[in-house]
Protein backbone atom coordinates (compact mmCIF):
# COMPACT_ATOMS: atom_id res chain seq x y z
CA UNK A 1 0.00 0.00 0.00
CA UNK A 2 1.53 3.00 -1.12
CA UNK A 3 0.00 5.72 1.45
CA UNK A 4 1.84 8.87 0.25
CA UNK A 5 0.66 9.19 -3.51
CA UNK A 6 -1.72 12.26 -4.41
CA UNK A 7 -4.31 10.28 -5.39
CA UNK A 8 -4.67 8.07 -1.84
CA UNK A 9 -7.89 8.95 -0.31
CA UNK A 10 -8.24 8.57 3.64
CA UNK A 11 -11.16 9.25 6.34
CA UNK A 12 -13.46 8.55 8.73
CA UNK A 13 -16.59 7.09 7.79
CA UNK A 14 -19.17 6.95 10.87
CA UNK A 15 -21.76 4.38 10.88
CA UNK A 16 -25.16 5.88 13.16
CA UNK A 17 -28.61 4.98 13.64
CA UNK A 18 -30.49 3.75 16.60
CA UNK A 19 -29.75 1.13 18.57
CA UNK A 20 -30.33 -2.72 17.04
CA UNK A 21 -30.01 -0.87 13.60
CA UNK A 22 -27.24 -3.39 12.55
CA UNK A 23 -24.61 -0.92 12.85
CA UNK A 24 -22.33 -3.79 14.53
CA UNK A 25 -23.26 -6.52 12.26
CA UNK A 26 -22.09 -4.20 9.22
CA UNK A 27 -18.72 -2.92 10.68
CA UNK A 28 -17.93 -6.58 11.01
CA UNK A 29 -18.86 -7.82 7.24
CA UNK A 30 -17.04 -4.47 5.82
CA UNK A 31 -13.83 -5.41 8.07
CA UNK A 32 -14.50 -9.65 7.53
CA UNK A 33 -14.31 -10.33 11.17
CA UNK A 34 -16.51 -10.35 14.03
CA UNK A 35 -14.26 -7.40 15.98
CA UNK A 36 -17.72 -5.37 17.30
CA UNK A 37 -19.82 -7.28 19.55
CA UNK A 38 -22.76 -8.37 17.75
CA UNK A 39 -26.07 -9.59 19.96
CA UNK A 40 -30.08 -9.01 19.42
CA UNK A 41 -30.35 -7.06 22.67
CA UNK A 42 -30.24 -3.20 21.86
CA UNK A 43 -26.92 -1.19 23.74
CA UNK A 44 -24.88 -3.76 23.16
CA UNK A 45 -21.98 -1.10 21.60
CA UNK A 46 -21.22 1.54 24.63
CA UNK A 47 -18.12 2.87 22.81
CA UNK A 48 -16.92 3.79 19.37
CA UNK A 49 -15.04 1.06 17.82
CA UNK A 50 -12.64 1.40 14.60
CA UNK A 51 -11.96 -0.86 12.34
CA UNK A 52 -9.19 0.51 9.21
CA UNK A 53 -9.91 -0.84 6.10
CA UNK A 54 -7.35 -1.17 3.19
CA UNK A 55 -7.30 -0.84 -0.29
CA UNK A 56 -4.59 -0.30 -3.06
CA UNK A 57 -5.43 3.84 -3.02
CA UNK A 58 -6.87 4.07 0.49
CA UNK A 59 -7.66 3.32 4.03
CA UNK A 60 -11.17 3.52 5.53
CA UNK A 61 -11.82 4.18 8.88
CA UNK A 62 -15.17 3.23 10.23
CA UNK A 63 -16.14 4.19 13.44
CA UNK A 64 -18.97 2.16 14.83
CA UNK A 65 -21.01 4.06 17.24
CA UNK A 66 -23.38 3.29 20.33
CA UNK A 67 -26.95 3.05 19.29
CA UNK A 68 -28.63 7.00 19.53
CA UNK A 69 -31.22 7.33 22.26
CA UNK A 70 -32.53 10.02 24.89
CA UNK A 71 -30.10 9.25 28.20
CA UNK A 72 -31.50 8.18 31.19
CA UNK A 73 -28.02 7.63 32.95
CA UNK A 74 -24.68 8.86 33.01
CA UNK A 75 -23.55 5.60 31.13
CA UNK A 76 -26.26 6.40 28.45
CA UNK A 77 -24.60 10.32 28.44
CA UNK A 78 -21.61 8.90 27.31
CA UNK A 79 -22.74 6.58 24.59
CA UNK A 80 -25.02 9.68 23.31
CA UNK A 81 -21.62 11.69 23.56
CA UNK A 82 -19.66 9.01 21.29
CA UNK A 83 -22.37 9.59 18.91
CA UNK A 84 -21.83 13.52 18.89
CA UNK A 85 -18.44 13.56 18.58
CA UNK A 86 -18.07 10.65 15.81
CA UNK A 87 -20.62 12.36 13.76
CA UNK A 88 -20.34 16.07 14.72
CA UNK A 89 -16.76 15.85 14.97
CA UNK A 90 -14.60 13.21 12.96
CA UNK A 91 -16.45 12.17 10.08
CA UNK A 92 -15.91 12.63 7.02
CA UNK A 93 -18.80 10.31 5.71
CA UNK A 94 -21.81 9.23 7.80
CA UNK A 95 -23.52 6.05 7.14
CA UNK A 96 -26.91 6.74 8.71
CA UNK A 97 -28.38 3.11 9.15
CA UNK A 98 -32.04 2.30 8.79
CA UNK A 99 -33.51 -0.77 10.30
CA UNK A 100 -35.67 -1.71 7.05
CA UNK A 101 -37.95 -4.45 8.80
CA UNK A 102 -38.83 -1.89 11.83
CA UNK A 103 -38.48 1.90 10.58
CA UNK A 104 -39.90 3.92 12.92
CA UNK A 105 -38.98 7.42 11.83
CA UNK A 106 -40.77 8.79 14.85
CA UNK A 107 -38.28 7.36 17.23
CA UNK A 108 -35.29 8.93 14.67
CA UNK A 109 -36.32 12.47 15.31
CA UNK A 110 -33.51 13.83 17.57
CA UNK A 111 -31.08 11.36 15.24
CA UNK A 112 -32.31 13.37 12.13
CA UNK A 113 -32.08 16.71 13.69
CA UNK A 114 -27.94 15.70 14.52
CA UNK A 115 -27.84 14.65 11.17
CA UNK A 116 -29.51 17.39 9.48
CA UNK A 117 -26.25 19.62 10.76
CA UNK A 118 -23.22 17.64 9.65
CA UNK A 119 -21.10 19.21 7.01
CA UNK A 120 -20.20 15.81 5.33
CA UNK A 121 -21.84 13.62 3.03
CA UNK A 122 -24.26 11.43 4.44
CA UNK A 123 -25.30 8.16 3.05
CA UNK A 124 -28.56 6.05 3.86
CA UNK A 125 -28.37 2.48 4.32
CA UNK A 126 -31.07 0.71 5.02
CA UNK A 127 -30.33 -2.86 7.14
CA UNK A 128 -31.84 -5.91 6.99
CA UNK A 129 -33.30 -6.09 3.57
CA UNK A 130 -33.49 -9.83 3.97
CA UNK A 131 -36.65 -9.06 6.15
CA UNK A 132 -38.34 -7.37 3.64
CA UNK A 133 -39.95 -8.86 0.82
CA UNK A 134 -41.59 -6.04 -0.73
CA UNK A 135 -38.92 -3.83 -2.45
CA UNK A 136 -41.89 -1.25 -2.60
CA UNK A 137 -41.68 -1.10 1.01
CA UNK A 138 -37.83 -0.52 0.88
CA UNK A 139 -38.38 2.55 -2.01
CA UNK A 140 -41.41 4.30 -0.30
CA UNK A 141 -39.09 4.09 2.88
CA UNK A 142 -36.12 5.73 1.00
CA UNK A 143 -38.51 8.35 0.12
CA UNK A 144 -39.49 9.46 3.51
CA UNK A 145 -36.25 9.87 4.83
CA UNK A 146 -35.09 11.55 2.40
CA UNK A 147 -37.93 13.84 2.88
CA UNK A 148 -36.88 14.42 6.24
CA UNK A 149 -33.08 14.42 5.07
CA UNK A 150 -32.72 16.16 1.87
CA UNK A 151 -28.26 15.73 2.55
CA UNK A 152 -28.78 12.40 1.87
CA UNK A 153 -26.60 11.87 -1.39
CA UNK A 154 -26.58 8.24 -2.11
CA UNK A 155 -28.92 5.26 -0.84
CA UNK A 156 -27.64 1.55 0.04
CA UNK A 157 -29.64 -1.55 0.83
CA UNK A 158 -27.42 -4.21 2.88
CA UNK A 159 -28.26 -7.38 4.69
CA UNK A 160 -24.89 -7.59 6.08
CA UNK A 161 -25.31 -11.58 7.76
CA UNK A 162 -25.55 -12.43 4.12
CA UNK A 163 -22.67 -9.50 2.71
CA UNK A 164 -24.90 -8.43 0.04
CA UNK A 165 -24.91 -4.85 -1.17
CA UNK A 166 -21.54 -4.51 1.53
CA UNK A 167 -18.69 -4.56 -1.27
CA UNK A 168 -20.57 -1.93 -3.48
CA UNK A 169 -21.21 0.18 -0.31
CA UNK A 170 -17.31 -0.25 0.99
CA UNK A 171 -16.50 1.00 -2.57
CA UNK A 172 -18.55 3.60 -3.00
CA UNK A 173 -17.07 4.97 0.71
CA UNK A 174 -13.56 4.24 -0.41
CA UNK A 175 -14.39 6.69 -3.25
CA UNK A 176 -15.80 9.51 -1.00
CA UNK A 177 -13.24 9.73 1.28
CA UNK A 178 -11.27 12.80 0.78
CA UNK A 179 -7.51 12.72 -0.52
CA UNK A 180 -5.06 12.77 2.61
CA UNK A 181 -2.44 10.48 3.76
CA UNK A 182 -2.97 7.19 5.94
CA UNK A 183 -4.41 8.24 9.42
CA UNK A 184 -2.70 4.96 10.50
CA UNK A 185 -0.08 2.28 10.03
CA UNK A 186 0.04 0.09 6.95
CA UNK A 187 -1.55 -3.02 8.17
CA UNK A 188 -2.98 -1.38 11.19
CA UNK A 189 -6.68 -2.77 11.73
CA UNK A 190 -7.54 -1.33 15.21
CA UNK A 191 -6.90 1.45 17.51
CA UNK A 192 -7.42 -0.53 20.81
CA UNK A 193 -5.42 -3.27 22.80
CA UNK A 194 -6.51 -6.95 23.25
CA UNK A 195 -7.49 -6.74 26.62
CA UNK A 196 -10.41 -4.21 25.35
CA UNK A 197 -11.68 -6.93 23.08
CA UNK A 198 -11.03 -9.36 25.53
CA UNK A 199 -13.32 -7.39 27.71
CA UNK A 200 -16.11 -6.64 24.98
CA UNK A 201 -16.23 -10.09 24.75
CA UNK A 202 -17.22 -11.24 27.64
CA UNK A 203 -19.58 -8.62 27.70
CA UNK A 204 -21.31 -9.71 24.78
CA UNK A 205 -21.70 -13.12 25.93
CA UNK A 206 -23.35 -11.93 28.76
CA UNK A 207 -25.81 -10.07 26.70
CA UNK A 208 -26.35 -13.19 24.93
CA UNK A 209 -26.89 -15.26 28.20
CA UNK A 210 -28.41 -13.53 30.62
CA UNK A 211 -32.11 -11.26 30.34
CA UNK A 212 -33.37 -8.29 31.62
CA UNK A 213 -31.63 -5.58 33.67
CA UNK A 214 -28.37 -7.69 34.17
CA UNK A 215 -26.46 -7.27 30.52
CA UNK A 216 -27.40 -3.37 31.63
CA UNK A 217 -26.02 -3.85 34.85
CA UNK A 218 -22.56 -4.84 34.09
CA UNK A 219 -19.48 -3.85 33.19
CA UNK A 220 -16.55 -5.86 32.40
CA UNK A 221 -13.11 -5.33 33.71
CA UNK A 222 -10.05 -7.02 32.35
CA UNK A 223 -7.65 -7.18 35.55
CA UNK A 224 -4.63 -9.71 34.05
CA UNK A 225 -3.84 -10.43 30.26
CA UNK A 226 -0.60 -12.64 30.73
CA UNK A 227 1.11 -13.64 27.62
CA UNK A 228 4.12 -14.70 28.17
CA UNK A 229 3.63 -18.08 29.55
CA UNK A 230 3.03 -20.26 26.01
CA UNK A 231 0.35 -22.37 25.85
CA UNK A 232 -1.10 -20.55 29.53
CA UNK A 233 -2.16 -17.49 28.41
CA UNK A 234 -4.04 -16.11 31.51
CA UNK A 235 -7.08 -13.61 31.76
CA UNK A 236 -8.58 -12.85 35.04
CA UNK A 237 -11.53 -10.49 34.47
CA UNK A 238 -14.33 -8.68 36.92
CA UNK A 239 -18.10 -8.57 35.92
CA UNK A 240 -19.27 -5.36 38.08
CA UNK A 241 -22.66 -5.83 39.14
CA UNK A 242 -24.67 -2.50 40.32
CA UNK A 243 -26.33 -4.55 42.99
CA UNK A 244 -25.73 -7.50 45.68
CA UNK A 245 -29.08 -9.11 44.13
CA UNK A 246 -27.09 -9.45 40.79
CA UNK A 247 -24.41 -11.44 42.39
CA UNK A 248 -26.20 -14.63 42.66
CA UNK A 249 -27.78 -14.37 39.15
CA UNK A 250 -24.54 -14.12 37.39
CA UNK A 251 -23.17 -17.06 39.16
CA UNK A 252 -26.45 -19.20 39.07
CA UNK A 253 -27.64 -22.35 40.75
CA UNK A 254 -23.94 -24.17 41.92
CA UNK A 255 -22.58 -21.57 39.75
CA UNK A 256 -23.80 -23.42 36.49
CA UNK A 257 -24.45 -19.77 34.65
CA UNK A 258 -21.33 -18.14 35.26
CA UNK A 259 -19.32 -21.59 34.37
CA UNK A 260 -21.40 -21.11 30.86
CA UNK A 261 -20.24 -17.59 30.46
CA UNK A 262 -16.44 -18.87 31.14
CA UNK A 263 -16.58 -21.28 28.64
CA UNK A 264 -18.06 -18.96 26.01
CA UNK A 265 -16.38 -16.34 26.53
CA UNK A 266 -12.98 -18.47 26.89
CA UNK A 267 -13.92 -19.72 23.29
CA UNK A 268 -14.74 -16.47 21.49
CA UNK A 269 -11.32 -14.79 23.09
CA UNK A 270 -9.53 -17.58 21.40
CA UNK A 271 -11.26 -17.73 18.29
CA UNK A 272 -10.49 -13.84 17.92
CA UNK A 273 -6.86 -13.52 19.73
CA UNK A 274 -5.98 -17.13 17.30
CA UNK A 275 -4.55 -18.44 20.36
CA UNK A 276 -5.58 -20.58 23.80
CA UNK A 277 -6.27 -18.48 26.96
CA UNK A 278 -7.08 -19.78 30.32
CA UNK A 279 -10.17 -17.35 31.64
CA UNK A 280 -11.06 -16.41 35.18
CA UNK A 281 -14.14 -14.76 36.24
CA UNK A 282 -15.23 -12.90 39.25
CA UNK A 283 -18.08 -10.79 40.29
CA UNK A 284 -17.88 -7.86 42.38
CA UNK A 285 -20.70 -5.52 43.29
CA UNK A 286 -20.02 -1.74 42.39
CA UNK A 287 -23.12 -0.12 43.70
CA UNK A 288 -24.62 2.29 40.92
CA UNK A 289 -21.34 2.15 39.01
CA UNK A 290 -23.78 3.48 36.14
CA UNK A 291 -23.73 6.80 37.43
CA UNK A 292 -20.40 6.70 39.23
CA UNK A 293 -18.32 9.55 37.21
CA UNK A 294 -15.00 8.29 38.39
CA UNK A 295 -16.05 4.65 37.43
CA UNK A 296 -17.00 5.81 33.69
CA UNK A 297 -13.68 7.33 33.66
CA UNK A 298 -11.72 4.35 34.71
CA UNK A 299 -13.56 2.46 31.52
CA UNK A 300 -12.78 5.61 29.05
CA UNK A 301 -16.30 6.03 29.09
CA UNK A 302 -15.54 9.63 29.65
CA UNK A 303 -12.92 11.28 27.46
CA UNK A 304 -10.89 14.60 27.91
CA UNK A 305 -9.63 16.37 24.99
N1 LIG B 1 -32.22 -10.63 9.71
C1 LIG B 1 -31.22 -9.76 9.86
N2 LIG B 1 -30.76 -9.49 11.10
C2 LIG B 1 -29.75 -8.60 11.20
C3 LIG B 1 -29.16 -7.94 10.09
N3 LIG B 1 -28.21 -7.10 10.54
C4 LIG B 1 -28.19 -7.23 11.89
N4 LIG B 1 -29.11 -8.13 12.30
C5 LIG B 1 -29.43 -8.52 13.70
O1 LIG B 1 -29.88 -7.37 14.40
C6 LIG B 1 -29.47 -7.44 15.78
C7 LIG B 1 -28.72 -6.18 16.16
O2 LIG B 1 -27.52 -6.10 15.42
P1 LIG B 1 -26.28 -5.22 15.88
O3 LIG B 1 -25.30 -5.22 14.76
O4 LIG B 1 -25.81 -5.63 17.22
O5 LIG B 1 -26.99 -3.78 15.98
P2 LIG B 1 -26.34 -2.42 16.49
O6 LIG B 1 -26.92 -1.34 15.64
O7 LIG B 1 -24.86 -2.51 16.51
O8 LIG B 1 -26.95 -2.33 17.95
P3 LIG B 1 -26.40 -1.50 19.25
O9 LIG B 1 -24.94 -1.79 19.41
O10 LIG B 1 -27.22 -2.04 20.35
O11 LIG B 1 -26.69 -0.07 18.97
C8 LIG B 1 -28.62 -8.71 15.89
O12 LIG B 1 -29.44 -9.74 16.37
C9 LIG B 1 -28.20 -8.98 14.45
O13 LIG B 1 -27.95 -10.35 14.21
C10 LIG B 1 -29.69 -8.27 8.80
O14 LIG B 1 -29.26 -7.76 7.75
N5 LIG B 1 -30.69 -9.18 8.74
MG1 LIG C 1 -23.53 -2.28 18.07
Amino acid sequence: MSTQTEHFRSGFAVLAGLPNAGKSTLLNALAGGLLSPVTDKPQTTRQNILAIIEGDNYQVVFVDTPGFLRPRYKLQQTMAACVERAVGEDADLVLLLVDASAPDLQAHQQLFEKIARVFCPVYLVLTKTDLVKDSNILSALETEVRQKLPNISQVFRVCAPRAEGVQALKEAVAQAMPQSPAYFPPGQWTDRWERFYAAEFIREQIFKLYQKEIPYSTQVEVEKFTEDLGSKNFIRAIIHVERESQKPIIIGKGGAAIAQLRQRAQKRIEEFLGRPYRLELQVVVSPNWRDDPQFLERFGYIEHD
